[in-house]
């Protein structure tokens, strides 16, 4: 399945506007706030080198980088409430 949903979502990030809010880290399809399509942006490219996903930046996108989403994830809403 990631192999014919990843291509096609990374194909619409590159048509992405720059990133509108501090929450830069985790937000991996540029919507300014980090919420569940991110996760999703990482379990379609789960395996891959998607770099905007490698959040710990180890060259795959794997479950440090779930982690990580979930610890930005926290950091966003602080700062927007
Ligand atoms: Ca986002
Ligand atoms: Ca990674």
């Amino acid at each position: 399945m990631n192999f014919f949903i990843a291509p096609i979502l990374a194909f619409f990030l590159q048509l992405a506007p720059p990133p509108p809010s501090p929450c830069v880290e985790g937000d991996i399809n540029l919507d300014g706030k980090i919420d569940g399509s991110d996760v999703a942006f990482v379990l379609a490219f789960w395996g891959t080198p998607f770099q905007r996903a490698d959040l710990d930046k180890n060259g795959i996108v794997g479950g440090g980088d779930l982690g990580l989403l979930l610890l930005f994830w926290h950091d966003c809403l602080v700062g927007k409430t």
